[in-house]
């Protein structure tokens, strides 16, 4: 209308995402963190570690869908979902449930490489034009944008964890590998995310 084109993955900044990682966890207090499958989850490790952080192993686009349930069952705390695009695009229809059931806590940050970078950069179809933000709005979710910087992602996610979701920030991001890695002990990450979230003694 104005003649300014709209945020969107062709002119959002290439951002890195353990930096951005690092300014999401630097605003935390009592928060859940979900890291999806391999580099959310080693960029979230390496940020530094919170007993409110659950590390998902294996099961590739279940970090939205985990959070959700997270979500509901908590429905005071506030609780972030990292996904990668390869990993969000396997399980979108997620999007739709969420905006259905529409958890006013929940946030999702979805890293957008164009890739499935971790198991050889094998290009997803956002590398051909799909736009996440375009799709989060079509299942319903309204208040999905991208960050057109690192300055508008600290904004974007100060009212995120501040104002009614559910909210999907999309950042466009390098082809830098995780920072670090988790180890790789279920058992462990599940009995330290629920003693963090006070569910288990
Ligand atoms: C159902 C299933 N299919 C494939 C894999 C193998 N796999 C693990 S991570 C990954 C790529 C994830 O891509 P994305 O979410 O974009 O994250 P990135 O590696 O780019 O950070 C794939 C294909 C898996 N773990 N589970």
């Amino acid at each position: 209308m104005n003649g300014i084109p709209p945020i969107g993955p062709g002119n959002a900044q290439v951002m890195n995402r353990f930096a951005i990682t690092q300014r999401l966890v630097a605003k935390l207090k009592d928060e859940a963190v979900i890291g999806g499958i391999g580099n959310t989850n080693f960029d979230l490790w390496s940020a530094g570690h919170r007993p409110q952080n659950f590390y998902m192993l294996g099961s590739m686009g279940l970090a939205c869908p985990i959070a959700l349930g997270v979500a509901l069952a908590q429905p005071k705390r506030r609780v972030i979902a990292l996904e990668g695009d390869g990993s969000l695009l396997m399980q979108v229809g997620s999007l739709a449930t969420i905006a259905m059931l529409r958890p006013k806590n929940l946030v999702i940050v979805v890293m957008d490489n164009r890739s499935y970078q971790i198991t050889g950069a094998q290009p997803t179809a956002t590398a051909y034009g799909t736009d996440l933000v375009t799709m989060a709005r079509g299942a319903g979710l309204a208040q999905s944008a991208w960050a057109a910087d690192e300055d508008m992602f600290d904004e974007m996610t100060a009212r995120a964890l501040s104002k009614d979701g559910p909210w999907l920030i999309a950042v466009r991001i390098d082809d830098k590998p995780g920072v670090g890695a988790t180890e790789r002990d279920p058992v462990l990450i599940t009995d330290r995310f629920m003693r963090g979230l006070g569910t288990k003694g």
